[in-house]
């Protein structure tokens, strides 16, 4: 194989970050060097590999030493300087470096006073107070290190990163290599589409004819940091992020069976397994085969593998094994929702909110070519300081919304607001007032910390008020950063029964809120109605929908109890009914 420039980059990349920890300094003459040749090489109009030493040297950024390297990683497949370092500088200690707060210098202290080589064991001494004593340390640096560990979610075996920071990289993988004219089908699968809120690592399943190129061209990604495995069907990368990828390439006719084997669940796959023995079936990641003949009796498509064993269709959000394969034999499985079903947003902001980024007409104008039925605007309500609207404000954009009415009547625009749930439960305006909005969101923006008992009496307090439609991102997480507030779900989901107060489904990547937890626990409580939500602050967030729907799912929420798959009619009836 040809190495390629986006590889040769990448390798020069990792001379340069070892060769920091070589030098103990992250600017020396040796790492300026490297980083100056990665620029040149992805820079390179052609092949670097068919370059010669001398004309590599004629390239402004590559030194004589630097082709050199170069040529002989494309004569030989290998850079003996680089194989040297990574052999003394191992991934993990490496790894330190990520760190905010620790340079090179930093980790060869930790390396050679310590003993620490890995960000384990940097944990370890910092539990001991032992970080601090090392020169030009103390107690406040080890803090921050310690602080910056956390957040960073860089410790632990089962590290998991937030579904936000791994989505988009997965997505742009899959249109990458999608490109190739070798792949027939590819998918990401594992936690990632099954839709878990965080994800140990990005598995991707490609049906192609020829498999070598789509792992060239998977190796060979710019944002591939180190190549853990390379084989003929199946490769692992760790990203820059530090984030692993694994490609495994099939033969169309397999590819519905390893789709449903790689997106799992493991308990979700085992069950299957069980179901197939009981029928004489062999069930791999291969096929659905008879158990005696190996004649294969399923393996193109999902639904055939579950259709040849007595089953509907399982939607991936619904594999975890929590009981999905009895309720598909029973036929109870919550009807899913499609992103096409869902004909209105109502819970969107325009600049006229302080956190709003797109102005009000340009999110109707998009709203309206996503071919929605409905909308509801609900900029923020006063109490929130800035980003709330006073009431001179809210009439005002009254005026604008009747002007847009106008030109959109097509679209039925309900104006809104999301007011803030306060410590006990008040709301902003007042009682009369909220009653003139056409739709309200209720959320709660403050007051994290409250015991359990009094979050959940904030909840109940503002259901209760006749104006309250909904309930907007119910626990105020923010996933891997925030946990959110504590209740008592059944108290909370009981009183939204009773007083016809939905609950949002937030889309947004970082919220996804309502959790699927609690979702699931309002199957047992059928007068719940749901609301999948944008939230949108910029017309680019209303395609967040796809995430709202995707949850609602993993949620177990069947799309007749979700208010906004209704039809105009149907809809309005119940928001005025809501209002009293
Ligand atoms: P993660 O990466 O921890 O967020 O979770 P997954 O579910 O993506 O797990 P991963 O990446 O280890 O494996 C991907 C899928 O491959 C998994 O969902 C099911 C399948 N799989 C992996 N190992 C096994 C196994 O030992 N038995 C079975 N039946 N399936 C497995
Ligand atoms: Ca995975
Ligand atoms: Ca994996
Ligand atoms: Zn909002």
């Amino acid at each position: 194989m040809i190495a390629g420039n986006s590889e040769v980059a990448r390798l020069l990349r990792e001379l340069a970050d070892l060769s920091k920890l070589d030098d103990g300094a992250a600017q020396s003459f040796r790492v300026r060097a490297y980083e100056k040749a990665v620029d040149a090489v992805l820079n390179l109009p052609g092949p670097v590999a068919d370059m010669t030493a001398a004309e590599l040297q004629t390239v402004a950024g590559i030194g004589k030493s630097t082709a050199g390297k170069i040529r002989e990683y494309v004569d030989t497949g290998s850079m003996a300087r680089l194989e040297a370092l990574r052999e003394q500088y191992p991934r993990e200690l490496v790894e330190l470096t990520r760190i905010p707060g620790i340079g090179p210098k930093t980790v060869l202290l930790l390396r050679d006073v310590l003993a620490v080589n890995s960000v384990e064991e940097l944990r370890v001494a910092i539990d001991a107070e032992r970080v601090r004593e090392l020169p030009g340390m103390g107690k406040l640096r080890e803090q921050k290190i310690a602080a910056a560990i956390e957040r960073l979610g860089l410790h632990g075996k089962d590290k998991r990163t937030p579904i936000i920071q791994v989505l988009p990289m997965a997505v742009h993988l899959v249109e990458t290599l999608g490109a190739l004219h070798e792949v027939r089908h590819i998918e990401y699968c594992g936690s990632l589409r099954r839709f878990r809120e965080t994800i140990g690592d990005i598995d991707i399943l490609v049906a192609a004819s020829d498999p070598a190129p789509v792992m060239d061209a998977f190796v060979d990604q710019a944002s591939v940091r180190e190549v853990l495995g390379r084989g003929d069907t199946k490769s692992s990368v760790l990203t820059d992020a530090g984030l692993q990828v694994d490609l495994r390439v099939v033969t169309p006719s397999q590819y519905g069976a390893a789709l449903l084997y790689f997106t799992g669940s493991k308990e979700h796959n085992i069950a299957l397994r069980q179901r197939a023995i009981n029928r004489g079936l062999l069930l791999n990641e291969y096929a659905l085969s008879d158990a005696e003949s190996g004649a294969v009796v399923a393996s193109r498509t999902e639904k055939a593998v579950y259709e040849a064993l007595d089953l509907r269709y399982i939607v991936p959000e619904m594999r975890e094994g929590t009981g999905e394969i009895a309720a598909a034999e029973e036929g109870s499985l919550p009807r899913p929702v499609d992103a096409g079903d869902i004909r209105g947003d109502l819970h969107v902001h325009s600049t006229w909110s302080g956190d709003g980024r797109s102005s009000l007409e340009d999110m109707i104008a998009a709203v309206a070519a996503r071919g929605l039925e409905y909308v509801a605007i609900t900029e923020h309500g006063e109490d929130l300081a800035i980003n709330g609207l006073s009431r001179a404000k809210v009439a005002a954009e009254a005026f604008a919304l009747e002007d847009l009415r106008l030109q959109y009547p097509e679209l039925t625009i309900l104006h809104g607001s999301e007011l803030n749930i306060g410590r006990d439960g008040e709301l902003d305006y007042d009682d009369e007032y909220l009653l003139g909005f056409d739709w309200c969101v209720a959320s709660v923006h403050s007051h994290f910390d409250l015991a359990m008992a009094d979050q959940t009496a904030r909840l109940v307090r503002v259901m209760e008020n006749p104006a309250v439609n909904v309930i907007g991102h119910l626990i105020g997480r923010r996933i891997g950063k925030r946990p959110g507030i504590e209740i008592d779900v059944d108290v909370v989901l009981e009183a939204a029964a009773v007083t016809g107060t939905a609950i949002e489904i937030n889309s947004h990547l970082d919220r996804l809120d309502a959790p699927p937890e609690i979702l699931r626990r309002a199957r047992d409580i059928p007068d719940v109605r749901f609301v999948i939500s944008t939230d949108a602050h910029h017309t680019s967030e209303l395609g967040n929908v796809e995430w709202g729907v995707r949850l609602a799912r993993r949620g177990w929420v069947d799309k007749r109890r979700i208010v906004n798959t209704w039809n105009r009619e149907r809809f309005l009836k119940w928001a005025r009914v809501g209002r009293r």
